[in-house]
């Protein structure tokens, strides 16, 4: 359209979205962003510059609306959360109310207090060291990584740290007084490994926890509720040290052929830092009824920059019950007045043929989904039967050779574990065999319809080759990531 003495006419249906625009001239800004540089602490908002319904500078709503507003019971302005109902989501994702601050890189060690207010029943959410995740994974949109200190109107209390796919571990709970229309003032603190959380100036627990080293703060409420809050403050504290590294654990799978039987474990651990790390603490936590002795301890002292091994024996008790099991070694040390740690979880396996050893036959499968999928230890990979161009349906087996006699007493079953359930196994026989032509049916029985691991228990005496045959199956498809044999080798 041509312009006519400086304007148009245009006629614009209803239910459509239109764009105008010049055709020719356009091109990129010249402007250029100053280079990023870390945001320095001290950072303090007490929200009073601003008008009523202003959002303030320098905090980002990812969920809900965070908007300045009369405080209510003291004078001044405060930072409310107004959205009290579900809003029409883009996405399958909860947007629920969340606003962030601060520098995810820079900002380490440091104390973070803010006053919050309940206006109705529910929690309020002092969060830190909110990393910054790549391509912010869908699950941040929810609740952040990082630490998060949660308290609710009946004063339920806890600090629970977030992984970027919003798995929640607790670390400390109590209950405080809280309520609902009075101030209290949240605080947490993070320093080197050490975790604090406080209310009113009173610290209600301190952990030791190394997984997130530095992020932004961010403050939550419960969907979908009023809340206040005031008197932001972050503080720098200062904290020498960087936490001990720990090495490759040998070995990565520990292999325990029968109940009773031992096995060594061995990492290193080495002090990144500049100061030498002192009263060094270092455990390995086997599961219940086992034993974990040292071979090689820590030693005294670990001077920057120098490493040290670490070794024990694992040992199952002779009751031990044959399955997967997980061991985890903890190093605590002190460096520059402040503890650290970290841990690392090894899987052990007791009495559970080693894949390593075993092939992988099957009556069917699709390119792409072959047999040995199965017992690859990689539960992302499964055996899956044809499904294209032709469908093979059920009963379809798949055999191992366990490359040796065993007593075999059971076995696990790992459906696919990508999401979708074509092919678990809901209706199986096992068959046994000595030479791999004559098997004898030691098994049948029903899984439920999920991805869970199912097991099967049985006996066989000394056997070579082990046969689950799946008959029934989700959408007439038999798949498996993983499929473990229990059994002891026989003589
Ligand atoms: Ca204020
Ligand atoms: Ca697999």
């Amino acid at each position: 359209m041509q312009p006519r003495n400086g304007s148009f006419a245009l006629t614009l249906r209803p239910g459509y979205i239109y764009s105008l625009t010049t055709t020719s001239g356009q091109h990129k800004g010249t402007a250029r962003p100053a280079p990023a540089r870390p945001w320095p602490l001290p950072y303090r908002e007490n929200f009073d510059e601003y008008p009523p319904g202003e959002t303030p500078r320098l905090f980002a709503d990812i969920g809900g609306a965070f908007g300045t507003a009369p405080c209510a019971g003291r004078p001044g302005n405060c930072l409310q959360q107004e959205v009290t109902e579900q809003p029409v989501r883009w996405t399958s994702i909860n947007n629920y109310p969340l606003t962030v601050v601060g520098d995810p890189e820079s900002w380490r060690n440091y104390q973070v207090d803010v006053d919050a207010l309940l206006q109705q029943p529910g929690y309020v959410e002092l969060d830190g060291r909110s990393p910054a995740t790549q391509g912010r994974s869908q699950g941040f949109f929810s609740s952040p990584p990082g630490y998060h200190f949660r308290i609710d109107d009946q004063g339920a209390w806890s600090l629970y740290k977030q992984d970027v796919r919003s798995a929640r571990s607790t670390l400390a709970s109590g209950t405080a007084s809280f309520g609902v229309g009075s101030w209290h003032r949240l605080g947490l603190r993070m320093r080197g490994d050490e975790i604090t959380v406080s209310l009113d100036g009173r610290p209600l627990a301190t952990v030791l926890d190394g997984t997130y080293r530095a992020g932004q703060v961010a403050l939550q409420v419960s969907p979908w509720n009023r809340a206040q809050f005031d008197n932001l403050a972050v503080q720098e504290l200062p904290a020498v040290g960087e936490g001990p590294q720990l090495g490759a654990v040998q070995p990565t799978l520990v292999q325990l052929a029968a109940p009773g039987d031992s096995a060594p474990i061995s990492t290193t651990v080495t002090n990144p830092g500049q100061l030498p790390a002192t009263a060094i603490d270092a455990q390995l936590q086997a599961p219940d009824g086992w034993t974990a002795s040292t071979v090689s301890a820590p030693p005294e002292q670990l001077p920057g920059g120098q490493s040290a091994p670490l070794s024990w024996q694992l040992t199952a008790p002779s009751s031990a019950t044959p399955g997967r099991y997980q061991a985890t070694i903890t190093v605590t040390y002190t460096e520059g007045n402040l503890r650290w740690i970290a841990s690392t979880t090894i899987p052990v396996d007791l009495s559970i043929v080693p894949h390593a050893q075993m092939t992988a036959a099957a009556t069917s499968w699709q390119p792409g989904f072959e047999p040995n999928l199965a017992i690859d230890d990689n539960p992302a990979t499964f055996w899956h039967t044809e499904f294209s161009p032709v469908k093979a349906v059920p009963p379809q087996s798949i055999t191992f050779d366990l490359g040796g006699n065993y007593d075999v007493s059971g076995l696990l079953y790992l459906p696919r574990q990508d999401g979708n359930p074509n092919g678990t196994i809901t209706g199986y026989n096992v068959y046994a065999s000595p030479d791999g032509t004559t098997f004898t049916k030691v098994a049948s029985g029903t899984w439920p319809d999920d991805a869970t691991q199912k097991s099967a228990s049985f006996t066989t005496g000394a056997v070579r080759y082990i046969r689950l045959e799946g008959v029934q199956a989700h959408n007439d498809n038999v798949s498996a990531a993983e499929i473990n044999i229990i059994g002891t080798p026989a003589p």
